[in-house]
């Protein structure tokens, strides 16, 4: 076989920062961050501030980091958090917010990721009665990574929000692909985060650049935020550099990722007729899980013609699309998949 370049569909996390945004960082002013003083950082912060609506917002090295802050500053250890059973504070974060924030995390469920506000409802404990925990934070995921990039309709994010206000709480939204709902909805972010307290987005997921995330919300809550980022070793002295890469993703690569969401369902289609592989959800954005009889097989079948994906369960496959993957990497992949599809029968 001729030599080709490998697909990587593990993640929209494997991008690699574009030539222009290569430039952008090489010639990005730079300061100590940590005294507040990367003039670059400072621009970044307030621009995703003012993108939200939001008071102020603290550049961050990733979006574990950006949630972990989110939990600590509004909840105190032995504190009750709500978030679905999928999301990714719960399964991804290593235990963070029992370990670090101190937190117990109710967990309950809802369609895609999507958490149902009437299961929401039973879950707050309201009661002075001091066997109970409080519970005090709700997080929500927009786009949801394991319910397969589904967009959280507004209305349900209102519905939450009136909960969490009901009862005294906060409402944290892991927008770590915020952006692909944007797109895919055409609902502005500013207009997501109206309801929330606080919002995390990523910066090196679709957005292309290589690290960093961002924590938006008001200026007190951000303020101790900016402590805990501190005291987690976030500090990252010159910044500026990261944050140039950001500022051009934002200039960029937000309106591209409709791309991603067209290329996630063009393979789909080409992939339908497959009978070894099934698509257990929709595929609004750029997030694709595929059902095979053997996950660890079809990924190994794949990976030998050059196409990557990530096992998730023994029968699912994720496969994600991303700025590094342009419409002869689709058709490389969807020839692979279909290919390796008869190594299953
Ligand atoms: N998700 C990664 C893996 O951790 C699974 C991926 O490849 O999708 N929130 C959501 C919804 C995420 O999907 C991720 C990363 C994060 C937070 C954490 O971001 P990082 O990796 O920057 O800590």
């Amino acid at each position: 076989m001729a030599e080709m370049q490998p697909v990587d569909l593990r993640s929209d996390t494997v991008t690699k920062p574009a030539s222009g945004m290569r430039a952008a960082m090489a010639k990005a002013e730079v300061g100590d961050d940590v005294f507040g003083e990367d003039p670059t950082v400072n621009v970044l912060q307030r621009r995703a501030a003012g993108l939200l609506g939001k008071e102020a917002a603290l550049f961050v090295p990733s979006g574990t980091m950006a949630n972990l802050l989110a939990f600590l500053c509004q909840s105190r250890p032995g504190d009750t958090v709500i978030l679905h059973a999928d999301s990714h504070p719960f399964n991804y974060e290593s235990g963070g917010l029992g370990m670090v924030a101190g937190v117990l995390t109710k967990t309950i469920l809802g369609d895609l990721g999507i958490l149902e506000p009437e299961l929401v409802r039973t879950a707050v404990v309201r009661n002075d009665d001091h066997h109970y925990s409080h519970t005090t934070v709700i997080g929500i995921e927009n786009t949801t990574n394991r319910g397969g990039g589904a967009v959280y309709p507004l209305p349900t994010v209102e519905a939450i929000a009136a909960i969490a206000k009901e009862n005294g709480m906060r409402l944290h939204c892991d927008g770590a692909r915020l952006f692909n709902a944007v797109v895919a909805s055409g609902t502005g972010a500013a207009e997501y985060a109206r309801h929330c307290d606080t919002v995390s987005f990523c910066f090196s997921k679709g957005l292309g650049a290589p690290a960093g995330s961002v924590l938006v919300g008001d200026r007190a809550t951000i303020d101790r935020a900016h402590r805990y980022r501190k005291m987690l070793g976030g500090g990252m002295r010159q910044a500026g550099v990261l944050a140039a890469a950001a500022l051009y993703a934002l200039d960029h690569h937000i309106e591209r990722l409709a791309e991603d969401h067209l290329r996630a369902s063009r393979f789909r289609e080409s992939l339908k007729d497959i009978p070894q592989v099934e698509f257990p959800l929709p595929s609004p954005t750029n997030i694709v899980f595929l059902d095979v009889p053997d996950a660890l097989a079809y990924v190994g079948h794949c990976a030998e013609r050059g196409v990557f994906m990530l096992p998730v369960s023994p029968t699912r496959v994720r496969a994600v699309f991303h700025l590094d993957v342009d419409d002869t990497g689709l058709e490389r992949a969807v020839a692979a998949l279909r290919d390796a599809a008869a190594t299953l029968r």
